[in-house]
Formats: C-alpha cells, sequence, structure tokens
C-alpha cells in the first residue's frame, strides 16, 4: 500500500508531516546563546549529528550564523566553509533530510550543493536574491517571523496583537513564496520565538499556536533553550534548559506545530512519545530511540 501522508522532499529525503517531527541543532557558530557551539569543529560536529540521529532526530539544522540577540552578521565565505564540510560529511552518514539555517542565496546554494535539502530561513526569505534562489534550488522552506533584526530585536519590540501580526506577516510570505513558484506544500512557517519578541509575546504566540496550522504544510517550532525557558525556571542557560525546552516542545506539538527545532532531542523524543502514546493507546514495549508510529493528533483533537 502506498503511504499518502502529506511530506517534504528534501532533495529525495523525504520528511513525513503525519505525526510530530524533530529536528535537532548543529549550531557551528562561536557563541550561540544555547551554549553548543561547535564552531569549525567537523568531527564534534559529525558525532553530534549521528548521537541526535540515534536519539530520534528526523531532520538535523545545520546552521553557522549566531541569531542570538545582539549577535554580529557574518561573512558568506566564512558561513560556507563552515556549514560545508558539516553536511558533505553528515549526508554520507545520516539518511534524514538536512536543513541550512541561513538568509544569504550564496550559502543556500553552497549547501544545497553538499547535500542539504531544506531552507530554513529565520528573514523568511526577504533578504535580496532568497526567494529566486529558495525556488531555483525547488526544496522545501521554512519562513521564521522577526521583528526587526538579531542585533536590536529585543529592544522593546512592540504588538497590538501578537498572534494576528505574526499570522499575517506568515501569510504574506506564504503568498510571495507562492508567486516565486514555491508551492505551499513546501512550506514551513515558523512564528520566530524569541526574535522580537517579550515572554508575554511568546506565551500568546504558543497558546495560540493552532492558529498557524492552516497556512502551509506545517509549523516549524524552535522554542529550545531560548531565554523564555530560562525566565519560566530560572536555569541560567545551556543544558540546565533542557527540562523546561521538552516541556515547551511537548506543549507546541500539541498544540499542532509539526517539527520541532531542539537541542536536546533524547528528552524532547521521550516527551512526545509519553503523550502520542497516551492519545493513541499504544501499549507497546518502546525500543530506545523508536518514534511512535501513529498520529496523536488524530486521536487527541
Ligand atoms: N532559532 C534560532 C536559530 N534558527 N530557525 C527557526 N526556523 N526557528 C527558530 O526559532 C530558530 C531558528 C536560534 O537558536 P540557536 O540556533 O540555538 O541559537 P543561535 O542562533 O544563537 O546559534
Amino acid at each position: 500500500m502506498f503511504d499518502t501522508s502529506p511530506a517534504l522532499d528534501c532533495a529525495g529525503r523525504l520528511l513525513r508531516l503525519d505525526r510530530p517531527r524533530i529536528c535537532g541543532v548543529l549550531n557551528l557558530t562561536d557563541d550561540s546563546f544555547s551554549g553548543d557551539a561547535l564552531r569549525d569543529d567537523v568531527r564534534a560536529a559529525l558525532e553530534r549529528g549521528l548521537k541526535m540521529v540515534e536519539q530520534g532526530a528526523d531532520m538535523l539544522d545545520v546552521g553557522a550564523e549566531s541569531t542570538r540577540p545582539g549577535a554580529q552578521p557574518i561573512d558568506a565565505r566564512d558561513e560556507i566553509a563552515r556549514v560545508v564540510p558539516v553536511i558533505t560529511a553528515l549526508q554520507g552518514e545520516v539518511e534524514v533530510p538536512i536543513s541550512i539555517d541561513t538568509s544569504k542565496p550564496e550559502v543556500m546554494r553552497a549547501a544545497l550543493a553538499a547535500g542539504a535539502g531544506l531552507i530554513n530561513d529565520v528573514y523568511a526569505l526577504r533578504r535580496e536574491g532568497a526567494l529566486e534562489t529558495a525556488a531555483e534550488l525547488k526544496v522545501p522552506v521554512c519562513v521564521m517571523h522577526m521583528q526587526g533584526e538579531p542585533r536590536t530585536m529585543q529592544d522593546k519590540p512592540v504588538y497590538d496583537d501578537v498572534v494576528g501580526e505574526v499570522h499575517r506577516f506568515l501569510a504574506e510570505r506564504v503568498f510571495a513564496c507562492e508567486m516565486a513558484g514555491i508551492d505551499k506544500r513546501r512550506v514551513l512557517v515558523d512564528p520566530g520565538f524569541g526574535f522580537g519578541k517579550t515572554l508575554e509575546h511568546n506565551l500568546a504566540l504558543l497558546r495560540g499556536l493552532d492558529r498557524f496550522r492552516d497556512l502551509a504544510a506545517g509549523v516549524f517550532v524552535g522554542l529550545s533553550r531560548k531565554s523564555m525557558i530560562g525566565t519560566l525556571t530560572g536555569r541560567a542557560g545551556g543544558a540546565d534548559r533542557a527540562t523546561g525546552s521538552a516541556a515547551a516542545a511537548l506543549i507546541a506539538v500539541q498544540r499542532g506545530a509539526t517539527v520541532v527545532r531542539v537541542h536536546d532531542v533524547a528528552a524532547t523524543r521521550d516527551a512526545i512519545a509519553v503523550w502520542t502514546r497516551v492519545a493513541t493507546g499504544d501499549t507497546q514495549v518502546a525500543r530506545a530511540a523508536a518514534i511512535p508510529k501513529r498520529s496523536p493528533w488524530d486521536d487527541d483533537d
């Protein structure tokens, strides 16, 4: 029997969207806020990527430009020099789709040539040439909302109605994608937690996440280890925020997120596995990293 569930074709690697998916983060930055910066260490990145897949990651997101509030931009040449060796190494060792976290057309091209199959752009393909390049490369894209830009985005962000405004922005970006030739079935939308948002804004977006479900192929969410988790738990940073992050990821998938971008794959996978199995009534003894096969959404709505 053919599997007709919705899926993203990431340059030949399928990401099915029939149940919650976990995206492991590989930050090739010098200064990620999440405390997991791998700099230019290809071997460490490969090892971490393999470990994440073993723990249950359904895809890996590789990036070299820190988007931490106040972070300085990186030159395209340096970004390519960091991401390409890691994507090349990963694509020979893992079968899951690899996404490139960038907003620069040159980096998109180089990453795709090395084996990446999805473009994750925190600028929602608004930078010069990005939309046309993504359309030409014919891979799925993730478009994220951000108010301002990383250097200044946390200087008093203001909204009248954060859910409505972020929804309108993402609807416009999906429309722009379609106008450029990117079918919305190949687009994921992301409200951009922490990108020009206060804690109240982030909480309102998380509570209202199901509003974003019908905009495109699915909702992508990055809450992992962000400062809102620190504020809610009192944890200073890094891996100390793993449990709070797994709880937030679970809340996001319960509200319809299709992909959660996380640093702590094992904890997230376990949290989602427990909910899925409660929702579906599946009583089989689980294999360690096996993700439950049935969709929790159908049974729990
Ligand atoms: N968050 C970060 C980076 N890329 N992409 C999407 N689509 N959504 C997100 O929420 C998102 C993202 C920031 O997290 P991280 O990569 O851990 O930190 P840094 O940018 O400091 O390396």
